[in-house]
């Protein structure tokens, strides 16, 4: 479990949750509560002034009330084992999710953040796939482990604990490095933790990433591809519109319950039904292969190079080859990563179209390049790679009006879809909705590559958008309403990380 306030820096201990007066429910103080929900209703009934007030009361957040909400999310959501996603739609651990959280648990206890890690580890598939979920002990979410029957079809994957048969972005190698810096910072034995756990986990992140080369990119172009929308961790994004047509749900695809829409009212926040018909068959197919990686990659239905999956191997690469460098690890596997690293970047920047400069996915099974304009053509900004003119141009394109810095948008934190592009629907998941936990990617890579002024405005503009404390999985971008899950752990991670960064 995550330490108790005792054990927390100065600025996480001075006021329990109780004492500050938290609405348990949703991790905000009570006037707050009631502010918003009173704005709510107004805003349902289209009332021009809530919108205006709720922009006002969005620019007033105290970094140290936020902080200790952050903290409070983090501890009600840790079950011992895992700190789950979130605590009722997500209440399991995500690959993705869990590198995130890791970065938010080093600010409460180095110690703890090296265990989420460790767990998301145990539960490596022996060819080296870090699955997208591990599941805990509770139920609650569908497609549980029955559905994906990992443990009796693929002899790859763990007996326990139980896992999903695909993975998501490889981010994992990002947060071990950040632990490390936290670490760094602290006392001598957080030293020490952090050390620790970069000598334990390189090995199992470098088969990680054989892996992905491997099974993902067989023909060594560059780009990564998935097999799955969720794969890429923006399940529904309008990149994947056309790749899913070509997924066509037979007959036998057994009935289910979606369980996500019991817990969040509003069917428009989430995919489609049949959105979810194609997500369900593609599991069917995966599990008439038996999880085998070759016959995944040749039979799917959905073989997609994902571009911003790829900027982030390439970056991740280089941070899992400086950590190897540093701590000894065998020459060979840090020349195989620098090697990976340099073949992805030079493939994203390869993407990008040559009219917008945004990077694009590439469609395997129709050859065609997908030109969609989301916030993934901004991923040669994860991992660079262009020229400094390019760069510059794709920079002040992600910040000007059409994306960030758009004068409809309540913070100046980007879209996943432009508010200027016909696709955009700003209460809909990945397609239009801002996601915090992406501004911090993309504020951790701009720091990296040396834009420091783009990195400290998307830090003030994303704690501005969560200054209401609910720490939502998204938020409408015209509005700021908080939207998906409340309490969503990798949002309160990052939003620590920022509120305690040096
Ligand atoms: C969302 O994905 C899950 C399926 O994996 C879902 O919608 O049920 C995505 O936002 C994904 O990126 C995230 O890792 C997951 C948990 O937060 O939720």
């Amino acid at each position: 479990m995550i330490a108790g306030p005792s054990d927390q820096p100065a600025l996480l201990s001075a006021r329990s949750r109780q004492e500050r007066g938290a609405d348990p429910a949703i991790g905000r103080p009570h006037g707050a509560a009631t502010t918003i929900d009173a704005l709510d209703a107004a805003e349902a009934a289209g009332s021009p002034a809530a919108r205006i007030v709720r922009r006002a009361f969005r620019r007033t957040y105290d970094v140290t009330d936020l902080a200790m909400g952050a903290a409070d999310v983090l501890r009600s959501n840790d079950i011992g084992t895992m700190v789950t996603a979130a605590p009722a739609l997500y209440p399991h651990m995500w690959s993705w999710d869990a590198a995130f959280i890791s970065i938010g648990l080093a600010h409460l206890g180095v110690d703890r953040a090296g265990q989420e890690i460790r767990t998301l580890l145990a539960a490596q598939w022996a060819d080296g796939m870090i699955p997208h979920i591990v599941y805990g002990d509770r139920g609650g979410y569908f497609p549980g482990p029955g559905r994906w029957g990992t443990a009796e079809l693929s002899a790859s994957a763990p007996q326990a604990p139980l896992t999903s048969g695909i993975c998501q972005p490889p981010v994992h190698a990002i947060a071990v490095g950040r632990i490390l810096e936290v670490a760094r910072r602290g006392s001598a034995e957080d030293r020490a933790a952090g050390e620790q756990l970069v000598r334990d986990s390189w090995d199992a992140l470098y088969r990680w990433h054989a892996w992905l080369s491997q099974y993902r990119d067989p023909d060594g172009t560059g780009l990564i591809a998935v097999v799955h929308g969720w794969e890429s961790g923006m399940d529904n994004s309008p990149r994947w519109d056309q790749p899913y047509t070509a997924v066509v749900p037979g007959p036998d695809l057994p009935p289910y319950v979606r369980l996500d829409r019991e817990l969040v009212r509003d069917g428009a926040e989430r995919p489609t039904d049949l959105e979810y018909d194609r997500y369900l068959w593609l599991i069917e197919e995966m599990r008439r292969a038996s999880y085998d990686p070759v016959k995944v990659y040749d039979t799917c239905s959905f073989l997609v190079a994902d571009v911003f999956v790829s900027a982030i191997f390439a970056v991740a690469s280089d941070v899992l080859a400086d950590l190897g460098e540093e701590f000894g690890q065998p020459a060979a596997h840090v020349a195989e990563l620098r090697t990976w690293a340099a073949r992805s970047r030079a493939a994203v920047a390869a993407s990008c179209h040559p009219e917008t400069g945004l990077a694009r996915d590439f469609d395997r099974r129709t050859g065609q390049w997908i030109d969609v304009e989301t916030l993934a053509g901004f991923a040669p900004l994860i991992c660079g790679g262009l020229d400094a003119d390019a760069e510059r141009a794709l920079l002040a394109t992600l910040h000007g009006p059409r994306w960030a810095g758009h004068p409809e948008l309540v913070a100046k934190v980007p879209p996943t879809v432009s508010p200027d592009s016909a696709g955009f629907k700003s209460r809909e998941y990945w397609r239009g909705p801002q996601w915090p936990v992406v501004s911090w990617l993309f504020g951790w890579a701009h720091a990296r590559h040396g834009h420091t002024a783009a990195a400290a405005t998307l830090r003030t503009e994303t704690l501005k958008l969560v200054g209401d404390g609910a720490f939502s999985e998204y938020y409408e971008p015209v509005t700021g309403e908080a939207l998906g899950s409340r309490m969503q752990s990798w949002t309160a991670a990052v939003i620590l990380d920022w509120c305690t960064a040096r």
